[in-house]
């Protein structure tokens, strides 16, 4: 019921704003991944989260509203401990915010950028969101100064990984976590819809924002830290043997391929209890 989740995030006129910065922020959080965690758990955890997902701060209006877009396929082990880790952190921020998993259907090859142009379509036709945080599951951000919240330009947050030694990989690097407004987002014509597999696209992303006459800003090193749980490259998500051939194509192709010819098709949309689940139709490679 689309008009009780749009009042959900209605201006209550007898709040104050919330402060400009957070009281609640505590810096380093430890993350470890505790055996016999249950999504029940991670609920009980966090009693004010509602339906779809949904958090809005219980005693003062949030500055930001922010989506967290997250990409998704047999990775139910991920994503419990990525709730488990990420409604505290946002509720500390004092953030109105949602959680958008984006579910592709069947058995095809992955195609995360595609999954993300859905994200931001139906995320977008929810609420009024001034702020999507593109997400791979099995982040886990390791510091509540880490700001869910949209910069003048779009933000890689995932600046220093543990998987590579805490630190940057390369300058236009692009990927696991990053942050547009739906401005800066439909300026660069959303992501490419045409990566099939495991690579380039986060690359080809970056290069969209420079094509679109915007630049990348980054939290500091000591602030934008993840630890990614390890994992295998999964099945249905081979290398893309295309990429580099594609990623020299870029300046030709961001302006045709994008948000402007996305087609897909929505099976299901569910409202649990600590994230909203699309699950959608992508096709297949053309
Ligand atoms: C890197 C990037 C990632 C993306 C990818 C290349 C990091 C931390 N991240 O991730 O942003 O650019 O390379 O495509 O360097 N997923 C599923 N099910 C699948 C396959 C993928 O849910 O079967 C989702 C999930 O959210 C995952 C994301 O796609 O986190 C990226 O896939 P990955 O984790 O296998 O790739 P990885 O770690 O090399
Ligand atoms: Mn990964």
């Amino acid at each position: 019921n689309l008009t009780h989740l749009t009042r959900a995030h209605a201006h209550r006129e007898d709040m104050p704003y919330c402060p400009l910065k957070s009281p609640l922020i505590a810096g380093p959080i430890h993350v470890n991944f505790p055996s016999g965690l249950s999504l029940a758990a991670v609920h009980r955890k966090n009693p004010l989260v509602v339906r779809g997902g949904r958090y809005r701060p219980p005693d003062c209006e949030s500055r930001h509203r922010t989506a967290i877009i997250i990409p998704h396929r047999h990775r139910e082990h991920h994503l419990k401990f990525l709730l488990y880790y990420l409604h505290p952190f946002l509720q500390r921020q004092q953030l109105s915010y949602g959680i958008y998993i984006i579910h592709q259907a069947g058995n095809y090859t992955f195609n995360r950028a595609k999954l993300m142009n859905v994200g931001f379509r139906e995320a977008m036709k929810e609420e009024d969101w001034d702020c999507l945080f593109f997400h791979d599951v099995d982040l886990i951000p390791e510091d509540d100064r880490n700001s869910y919240v949209c910069d003048s330009n779009p933000k890689h947050a995932a600046i220093a990984m543990d998987k590579f030694g805490y630190k940057l990989p390369y300058k236009m690097y692009f990927g696991g976590v990053s942050a547009l407004s739906p401005e800066h987002y439909l300026k660069m014509n959303g992501f490419p819809n045409n990566y099939w597999g495991w690579g380039g696209e986060d690359d080809d992303i970056g290069v969209r924002v420079s094509l679109a006459g915007m630049y990348i800003t980054r939290p500091s090193l000591k602030v934008g830290r993840y630890k990614m749980i390890k994992h295998k490259l999964d099945q249905g998500n081979d290398i893309n043997p295309k990429r580099f051939n594609m990623l020299a194509k870029t300046r030709q192709t961001w302006k045709l391929d994008g948000m402007n010819n996305v087609e897909y098709q929505i099976l299901s949309r569910e409202y649990n209890p600590l994230y909203t689940n699309i699950t959608v139709n992508i096709g297949t490679e053309a």
